[in-house]
């Protein structure tokens, strides 16, 4: 189903893997990324493997409460939560709780594909008169933008791996389908992500 939702802002329609790719590719100092359940995390995943990726299995919602745990238990580390719109009009209150206690090392991203994808592309609130970005700003997410393009994908990226935060980046995408999913072995995935963030041994 292509993602027809209506234009309430300039940003064009882009890709999840791309701008997955082009957000892994950027990493060099052993940032931690969790993936959201379903799309989010498949890609991340298609995206290559990386011992700091979490990719959670089961529920909707939860990326950036446990991005935001990761980002308080380890603030050398910045951590990157990826999240689909469905998933995050779920657990909208994460937003408020994180921006008042404002991680700098924090950035929540949500792919914004106006539709629950991977149950039957049922319409999210967003395919009506939802702005992610309207909402991080009122829960306190001052540095919150929809990524325009590709290029500005990758300048706010920049930006997070450079400057204080919490980040909010908002992309709007288009209904493609992961390739490959992430294998489902939900022990194997928590002991690499812990070895992956040092905290337990290699
Ligand atoms: C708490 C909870 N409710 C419902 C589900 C069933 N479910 C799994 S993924 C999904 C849709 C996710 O939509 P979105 O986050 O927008 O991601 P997309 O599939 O569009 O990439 C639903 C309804 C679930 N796993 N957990």
């Amino acid at each position: 189903m292509a993602n027809d939702a209506p234009f309430k802002h300039n940003s064009k329609m882009m890709n999840r893997l791309d701008l997955t790719t082009r957000l892994v590719g950027k990493l060099k100092n052993d940032e931690a990324v969790i993936g959201g359940i379903g799309n989010s995390n498949f890609d991340l995943w298609n995206a290559g493997p990386r011992a700091q990726n979490f990719y959670m299995l089961g529920s909707m919602g939860l990326a950036a409460p446990i991005a935001f745990g990761v980002a308080l238990a380890q603030p050398q580390r910045r951590v990157f939560a990826l999240e689909g719109d469905g998933s995050l009009l779920m657990q909208l209150g994460c937003l408020a709780t994180i921006a008042n206690v404002a991680p700098k090392n924090l950035t929540i991203i949500v792919w914004d594909n106006a539709m629950y994808q991977i149950t039957g592309s049922q319409k999210t609130a967003s395919a009506g008169k939802a702005d992610f970005v309207e909402i991080a700003r009122g829960a306190g997410l001052a540095q919150s933008a929809w990524a325009n393009d590709e290029a500005d994908f990758e300048r706010l990226i920049d930006a997070t791996l450079a400057g204080d935060g919490p980040w909010f980046i908002a992309a709007r995408i288009d209904g493609s389908t992961p390739k490959g999913q992430t294998p489902r072995e939900p022990v194997a995935i928590k002991d690499n992500f812990m070895r992956g963030i040092a905290i337990k041994p290699a």
